[in-house]
């Protein structure tokens, strides 16, 4: 069996969150486990269809998918999340819906230089030339997590090797 929980990846677009988190749901369903990814592609295309990326709609997402995650976690499923989250308050806010050992906040620290030279999408690069505006690390804050529970160095890490990282952790909390 295992505990129920979120764990809430939080970081720069482009350093990696939704592949660590799809990467460890695997691997948690491999072991026969309940879990989860709740991501742009599900969430904002459905749900949060409708919310930009201005300070108050940012909130708004956060706050939404903080209350969707806490109800995978009273259906007793371990829920993982991909968002930027830039803001502390809205990741405190998602931390203080569910029990103090239920939520495990993983920060995926990329150095903004490393996720523009990446720049997947290409939105760096629009960023740059005012083609989109409020861009979080160009125009738009990112509020770096004080005590996360876990710090992920995607620039440096391969993806199993922070796979692992998130794995011993939940070992070693008992959570799975
Ligand atoms: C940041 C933006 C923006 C702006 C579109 N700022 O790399 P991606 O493409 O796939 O992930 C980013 C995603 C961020 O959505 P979140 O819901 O995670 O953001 S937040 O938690 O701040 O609400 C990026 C794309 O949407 N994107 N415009 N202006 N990212």
């Amino acid at each position: 069996g295992h505990k129920s929980c979120i764990l809430w990846f939080t970081g720069l677009s482009g350093a990696g969150k939704s592949t660590l988190a799809n990467a460890v749901d695997q691997q948690l369903h491999e072991r026969g486990l309940k879990s989860y990814v709740l991501d742009g592609d599900n969430i904002r295309h459905g749900l949060n269809r409708g919310l930009g990326f201005s300070t108050a709609d940012r909130k708004e997402n956060i706050r939404r998918i903080a209350e969707v995650a806490k109800l995978f976690v009273d259906a007793g499923v371990i829920v993982l999340t991909a968002f930027i989250s830039p803001f502390r308050e809205d990741r405190e806010l998602a931390r203080g819906l569910v029990e103090p050992d239920e939520f495990v906040e993983i920060y995926v620290k990329c150095p903004l230089e490393e996720c523009e030279r990446r720049d997947p999408k290409g939105l760096y690069r629009k960023a740059r030339s005012g083609e989109i505006a409020e861009f979080t690390g160009i125009t738009s804050p990112y509020e770096e997590p004080l005590s996360p529970e876990l710090i992920v160095e995607s620039g440096t890490q391969s993806v199993e090797e922070s796979v692992q990282i998130v794995l011993r952790y939940l070992e070693e909390r008992g959570i799975i």
